[in-house]
């Protein structure tokens, strides 16, 4: 169906679909929706704040990865949508100005000047964009198109170099493909689920409610390992908690390997048979010994025998994770020695075993697939391959030489490059990155040498959005169709089916019109998202990720539907699980094993700075709360930051449960209420990602975050830092000068406000 005939129909027209299905355009599990139309028989309007109406979500039934689950923040995402939008361009020339309302088309004016003026003094690279997870797959596909193609630059980034790209790094590293082969019925057949650094009860709630409801039903069927230096919720359903200190997973995993093998758990087989580089990997592992990672982790030896026993190539283990392992600055190595026990006892490309890497957007998988990352290309393919540059110039219609064979700017390198002064226009789009950067001090000043800031965002007040010369309307999930890639790399066909607010347009649209504006009509001429997806499955054929099958007609037709999908699947014929065959993506088809070192943490805890913050998630707020912080429910749920420390570094430092304190780095200072608990490792405190700068309550968590990276993936280590924490003892912001503070903040954005 056109995406225009949804767009026809206003929120409570009578004859309004009663409902529409799609993906929860929150977190990476991707469950199906249902959303009911704010009109029901029987039944009175449902309205938001303002009394605009809203549609309400329930469990799709029939959404084959989540079977009708849903978690707090998908039921309540109708509550959303329309409080406190952006309705139309806003342009400044300098951030002191206040924003004045503009039209589309001088907006896109603004944009193309600057583009010309930038290729014809410094060239392509002075232009970067850095977009986002939550992204429909034919927005990130034509913004590859525009920055790659187009204008010649690979300084294309998202914030999932932030979340995923260790877990790309290593898959490829490994396998010799990004891509998880695992599927969510995995956790249905494992005998162990081994969850490391991932929370999954607060972050990806209905895998683990999936696991949970297996447990209490049969709880001898499986064995439950969380491996986590807080005692999260995750882990105190667990059979076995390790509590390692922080940043020490890869000592454990070659201790783990270490013991199999003394144990004689390995499988020759499959080592033999389908991997390289094991004699290096034995050597690297046969100095992890017990009482040296024991001793490394901080935890006792018993516990890690047990662990390491429930390894094995007689059983079924699954394992799953998230940031706790990706945001390292070792994080590719800790993927590699994850996936190395796998390979080890042979437990991958089966029922109920694997390495499962828990994706953190709901399309960062899809961005994945379209090449939004600065060293990709569309269809799980490289921006240094010639043969990989060729294919899709072709496909583009542009001339040979089109696409730059070097990677472009990471996210953090982009930042960077705004401090020396080599941007000249920063395109931030659905991400904010003034919360969720690290070294938020220095992301702030760096943007502030950049001269064109444009910013697409659906919300009027984001913290980022403070920092722009040119804020865009972004019509967001609902407003505009697209597909989406969960974790299990399934594909759900999101439908427009509300209005886009005010004059706010889909992402893709934008880029395109841009592209249509620089010259390339024919390259960016489309009528549709269903277009911009066809061209984008075509890319992908005969690639690891193909889904050339797939349309967004036989998606809505069929049902969601897991990759691969090549020309001619039949939607019920597909294999549930990559690598079945055990023949890997790398060239000799065999998996290698990777031999790091562990390192440790970027920046070890001192006598100045003695203990390492972490900072993570809360189960009712995501990411910078531009959505949930509109939800009364979700707001009561968690309605202020908190540092969570353990009772003997309290009694140390003089911190009372509930009082103020300050906690400092070396890049910054905040405050925020403790919390003692014992739920937390000594040594470590915790606090939450989510209350920027714009938010009552702020809590700029990462104005104390280093910008230390892995070297291969470059993700930053978002999980450490060193940290003092000190009793508050007068208050540091007396009440009215908040107020005050805020309300300049507000008028900044006046205009756009309803
Ligand atoms: N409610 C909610 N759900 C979300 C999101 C959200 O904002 N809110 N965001 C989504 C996104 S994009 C992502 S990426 C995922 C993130 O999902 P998760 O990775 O599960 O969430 P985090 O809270 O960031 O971190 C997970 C855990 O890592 C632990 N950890 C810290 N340091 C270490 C370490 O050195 N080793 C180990 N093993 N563990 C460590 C922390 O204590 C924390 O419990 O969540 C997704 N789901
Ligand atoms: N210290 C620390 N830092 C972290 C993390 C951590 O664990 N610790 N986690 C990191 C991770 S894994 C992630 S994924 C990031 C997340 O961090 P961000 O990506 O910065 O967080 P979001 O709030 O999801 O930002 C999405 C923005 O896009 C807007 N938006 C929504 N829909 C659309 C749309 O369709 N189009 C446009 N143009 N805009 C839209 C939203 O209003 C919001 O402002 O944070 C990272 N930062
Ligand atoms: S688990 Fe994730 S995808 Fe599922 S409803 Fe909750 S936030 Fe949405
Ligand atoms: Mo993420």
């Amino acid at each position: 169906m056109a995406p225009g005939f949804f767009y026809f129909l206003f929120d409570v027209m009578p004859d309004s679909p009663r409902s529409v299905h799609s993906q929860c355009p929150y977190c990476g599990v991707g469950c199906g929706l249902e959303l009911l139309a704010p009109a029901q028989p029987g039944h009175p309007v449902r309205r938001d704040a303002q009394g605009t109406p809203i549609w309400t979500a329930r469990g799709d039934r029939q959404h084959p990865s989540s079977l009708g689950q849903v978690c707090i923040k998908g039921a309540t995402v109708g509550e959303t949508l329309s409080l406190g939008r952006l309705n139309q361009p806003l342009f400044r020339t300098s951030i002191q100005e206040d924003f004045t309302s503009i039209d589309w088309d001088e907006a896109l004016n603004h944009i193309t000047q600057q583009i010309q003026t930038s290729l014809s003094t410094k060239g392509p690279n002075a232009i970067a964009m850095y977009g986002s997870g939550q992204f429909h797959t034919e927005d990130y596909y034509l913004a590859q198109k525009l920055l790659k193609g187009a204008l010649g630059t690979n300084n294309f980034d998202a914030n999932s170099r932030l979340c995923m790209s260790s877990a790309v790094a290593g898959y490829s590293r490994s396998l010799g493909s990004d891509g998880p082969p695992c599927c969510y019925e995995d956790l249905d057949h494992c005998s162990v689920a081994f969850l490391i650094g991932t929370n999954t009860a607060e972050c990806h709630p209905v895998l683990f409610q999936r696991l949970m409801k297996r447990k209490r039903r049969n709880p001898d069927s499986v064995t439950v390992v969380v491996v986590d230096p807080r005692r999260t919720d995750t882990a105190k359903a667990a059979d076995i908690h390790l509590p390692i200190a922080a940043g020490t997973d890869l000592a454990l995993l070659h201790g783990i390997a270490h013991l199999i093998l003394r144990e004689n758990g390995q499988d020759p087989r499959f080592i033999d048979d389908h991997t390289d580089n094991y004699d290096a990997f034995f050597d690297v592992v046969a100095r992890w010994t017990p009482r040296r990672v024991a001793r490394f982790c901080g935890i006792p030896e018993k516990r890690l025998r047990d662990v390491a026993h429930l390894w094995h190539r007689r059983e079924n283990v699954l394992s799953l994770w998230s940031m706790g392992v990706n945001q390292r600055r070792e994080g590719t190595a800790v993927v590699g020695g994850l996936i190395n026990l796998h390979l080890l006892s042979g437990q991958i490309g089966k029922e109920g075993a694997g390495p499962f890497s828990l994706t953190g957007q709901p399309n960062a998988m899809g961005g994945r697939e379209a090449g939004g990352l600065s060293h990709l290309l569309p269809g799980y393919r490289l921006v240094t391959n010639d043969q990989h540059r060729q294919e899709v110039e072709q496909a583009w219609g542009m001339p040979q030489g089109s696409i730059a064979s070097t990677p472009g700017l990471s996210a953090w390198q982009q930042v960077e490059a705004m401090e020396k002064g080599e941007l000249d226009l920063w395109w931030v789009a659905a991400t904010n990155p003034l919360v969720s950067m690290p070294d938020l001090d220095r992301v702030k000043a760096a943007m502030q040498r950049c001269p064109l800031v444009v910013v697409s965002e659906a919300y009027a007040t984001s913290e980022t959005s403070h920092y722009a010369h040119l804020v865009l309307p972004a019509a967001q999930w609902s407003e505009k169709a697209g597909a989406m890639t969960n974790s299990e790399r399934r594909v759900t066909y999101c439908p427009a089916y509300r209005r886009p607010h005010g004059q706010s347009r889909a992402d893709w649209e934008v880029f395109a019109e841009v592209g249509k504006r620089l010259g390339f009509e024919n390259q960016f001429n489309y009528s549709s998202a269903e277009e911009v997806y066809q061209e984008f499955t075509q890319l992908t054929r005969g690639r690891l990720c193909d889904v050339s099958g797939l349309s967004h007609r036989l998606l809505e037709r069929e049902g969601p539907q897991q990759w691969p999908f090549p020309q001619g699947c039949e939607p019920t014929s597909k294999a549930k699980r990559l690598y079945v065959d055990h023949h890997f993506s790398t060239t000799n088809g065999r998996a290698r094993f990777c031999t790091e070192q562990p390192l440790g943490l970027a920046e070890p805890p001192c006598d100045l700075y003695p203990l390492v913050l972490t900072v993570g998630r809360y189960l009712g707020q995501w990411h910078t709360m531009t959505r949930t912080a509109k939800v009364d429910r979700l707001n009561k749920m968690h309605p202020e930051p908190l540092l969570e420390i353990h009772p003997d570094d309290a009694h140390d430092l003089g911190v009372i449960n509930g009082q103020l304190t300050a906690i400092n780095s070396r890049r910054g200072h905040l405050t925020a209420r403790a919390k003692v608990t014992d739920r937390i490792r000594k040594g470590l405190v915790f606090l939450p990602m989510h209350w920027g700068f714009t938010q009552e309550q702020a809590c700029e968590a990462n104005t104390l975050m280093h910008d230390k990276a892995c070297p291969i993936s470059k993700q930053p280590e978002l999980k450490a830092c060193a940290v003092i924490v000190a009793p508050v003892v007068s208050v540091l912001k007396p009440p009215e000068q908040t107020g005050r503070k805020r309300q300049a903040l507000k008028r900044l954005l006046n205009p756009a406000l309803r």
